[in-house]
């Protein structure tokens, strides 16, 4: 039996959906029983044996140590050991190991709906476009952990005036990779698949709101949702789309995959808010990854003097 830490809540350990719906889920799990899927959530000890490439001190161009509230980052390893990508598996710890050999390349993102100038670019020309600005994030998941992340990337705001959205778009949504012969999770038929996200367009439109390409200097790892994955530090981490495919803008507000499988739990929102529990438990406290002990979860993750204006007016707890 595997040392297991006494400060680490049940919901780290039991996979975020698990209560949604006991007899929908084991009916998907039934489905993928033979596939592959639940010999490798057993599999645990995998994870530990794969080692996270150790990154160069020389190839990281990473300056800072800490984030602005003077925290520090969380290890290269942390954070690409750690991972929820439910495509590959629920078992964070062997997500890394699972998704090693998932191709990113070639890879394109389609950007259209609602704007003047539909494109599809591939992912190496979307990088050479903009300038990639590293940006140092606390990632909060709505399950009670977070870690302190050196991101790569750019603003989302520059690809959307790239392609100009037209006056009806107020929403944005956002499609990941639908693989199942390479992502083993996407056959287990209890979600939707492929995972999808939204935000409304100012929110996208917002400076803290990026596209990732790497993070430690390092482009993404498959696990941290390589090639190109959505950041939006103040909001649950699940709203940080990985293996992004397809970008459109649309008039009505899309339906994520986690509103499709729980809407009474996963709101469109999702606004990091220790005052509005989860229906199954407290959102007052975190632990970050690395320490012991749980820390105060701050409003907004800590940026509400950067975004809650984009909420006046609107009660969190009803838009949450
Ligand atoms: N496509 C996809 N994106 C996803 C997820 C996922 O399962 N699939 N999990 C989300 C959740 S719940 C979290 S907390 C973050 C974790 O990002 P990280 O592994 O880079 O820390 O990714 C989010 N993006
Ligand atoms: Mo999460």
């Amino acid at each position: 039996m595997a040392y297991r830490d006494p400060s680490i809540p049940w919901w780290e350990i039991t996979p975020e959906h698990l209560y949604l719906d006991r007899r929908r889920f084991m009916r998907g799990l039934a489905l993928v029983a033979g596939s592959g899927l639940l010999a490798a959530c057993g599999a645990g000890d995998r994870a530990q044996e794969a080692e996270a490439p150790a990154p160069g001190a020389q190839e990281l161009e990473v300056q800072a140590q800490t984030d602005e509230l003077g925290d520090p980052l969380n290890t290269y390893r942390e954070i690409t050991n750690y991972n929820n990508y439910y495509e590959f598996s629920t078992d964070k710890q062997a997500v890394a190991q699972m998704a090693r050999e998932f191709p990113v390349r070639p890879w394109t993102v389609t950007v259209g709906g609602l704007v003047r100038n539909p494109t599809t670019f591939d992912v190496d020309d979307l990088k050479a476009l903009f300038d990639i600005e590293e940006r140092i994030y606390r990632l909060r998941c709505v399950e009670g952990w977070s870690m302190v992340i050196p991101w790569n990337g750019f603003p989302l705001r520059k690809l959307l005036e790239k392609v100009e959205p037209l006056p009806q778009a107020k929403y944005v949504r956002f499609e990941a990779i639908h693989a199942p012969e390479q992502m083993p999770g996407q056959r287990n038929g209890f979600f939707n698949w492929p995972y999808v996200e939204g935000l409304r367009l100012d929110e996208a439109m917002h400076d803290l709101t990026i596209l990732a390409t790497g993070l430690y200097g390092k482009d993404l790892p498959p696990q941290n949702g390589a090639p190109v994955r959505l950041v939006v530090p103040w909001k649950y981490g699940f709203k940080s789309i990985k293996a992004i495919v397809k970008i459109d803008l649309v008039e009505i507000q899309p339906v994520s995959l986690w509103m499709a499988a729980a809407p009474h739990e996963y709101g469109f929102y999702a606004n990091v808010n220790p005052e509005v529990p989860h229906p199954r438990w407290s959102q007052a406290t975190e632990r970050r990854i690395g320490e012991r002990g749980r820390r105060k979860t701050l409003p907004f993750n800590g940026y509400a003097d950067q975004v809650a204006h984009l909420y006046a007016g609107m009660d969190l707890s009803k838009y949450f």
